[in-house]
């Protein structure tokens, strides 16, 4: 941490540990936000002006867990080289970069008070014997009005890669049930909860949770209509051919020892990405960028 804060001294950056994860705080004209090193996560991001001035775009389980044992429980995990449930029993879900600390290598601050950070993970002997092949990833992250995300995987091996990928962020709301969600329309709808044939997603999606739900072939503009904040929230996402919406609801939730039971109103998953049969093929030696923006504006 103190090497950090050495070779990073950025106005408005300032680094802390919270049990065993190092934290980012960035503070500037926009906004404040927090990163954890541990998944290159970003917990939070509270823009300073509009309607969401003073209210997290993201939300955090009060359970989550700080001893590096686990990703903490929402932000922005980033899920990586697979979404979900690994094919081969005893690999962790949604891959295992969440779980990884990054190398933080990059901070500043840009000419217009914006702050970027990148963050960078290489494939070694842990993850190797996890998924047998070489990776570089950066993710680069800019604090602004808006915060945008981009999660680069070069492929160093003399042969294609082939993975699913997501930002699966947690949104806070002020009431997740009858929540409307537009933008998946056109897309389709597979239902992990029934495990029914995919059906065209016809409507704008109304979240009664419980919801699990992957709307493949989507890469449109997403927004939450946060009614009870008064906020629409932008999710808009480059590269990225699929979203998931999940909330546990109040069942589900139970089974979460690190979400408190009534947690599930206050907030839904919206996820940007590339999932089942939107895998991506990144071929050798080339790059693969996955990006995000998130931006609110008045309901
Ligand atoms: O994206 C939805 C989902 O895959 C759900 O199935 C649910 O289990 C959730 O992610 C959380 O997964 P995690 O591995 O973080 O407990």
């Amino acid at each position: 941490m103190e090497a950090y804060a050495a070779e990073f001294a950025v106005e408005g950056v300032t680094f802390s540990m919270q049990d065993h994860l190092m934290m980012i705080d960035i503070d500037n004209a926009f906004a404040s936000a927090q990163l954890t090193t541990h998944g290159a996560c970003v917990l939070s991001f509270v823009p300073k002006q509009g309607v969401s001035a003073g209210c997290d775009v993201l939300w955090v389980s009060p359970s989550s867990v700080y001893d590096g044992s686990k990703p903490v429980r929402g932000g922005i995990p980033i899920c990586w080289p697979w979404f979900g449930k690994a094919t081969e029993d005893g690999l962790p879900a949604h891959g295992f970069v969440r779980n990884k600390v990054w190398h933080l290598h990059h901070v500043a601050q840009t000419p217009e008070g914006e702050t970027e950070l990148e963050l960078r993970l290489a494939s070694d002997e842990q993850t190797l014997a996890l998924w047998p092949h070489a990776f570089q990833l950066v993710l680069k992250v800019v604090v602004g009005q808006h915060l945008s995300m981009s999660l680069t995987t070069l492929n160093v091996n003399d042969h294609d890669l082939e993975l699913t990928e997501a930002f699966h962020t947690y949104f806070q709301v002020a009431d997740s049930r009858a929540l409307p969600v537009n933008g998946l329309e056109g897309s389709t709808c597979l239902d992990k909860l029934t495990f029914a044939p995919g059906v065209p997603q016809t409507e704008p999606l109304v979240v009664h949770p419980p919801i699990d739900s992957v709307f493949a072939s989507q890469s449109g503009l997403v927004t939450i209509e946060d009614k009870g904040n008064a906020r629409r929230i932008l999710v808009s996402a480059q590269d990225s051919r699929s979203k998931v919406v999940w909330n546990p609801g109040p069942e589900i939730i139970k089974g979460f020892a690190d979400m408190p039971n009534d947690a599930w109103p206050g907030m839904v998953c919206v996820e940007a990405g590339n999932v089942l049969d939107d895998a991506v093929m990144v071929p050798s030696e080339q790059v693969h960028h996955l990006t995000m923006t998130l931006s609110v504006e008045s309901l």
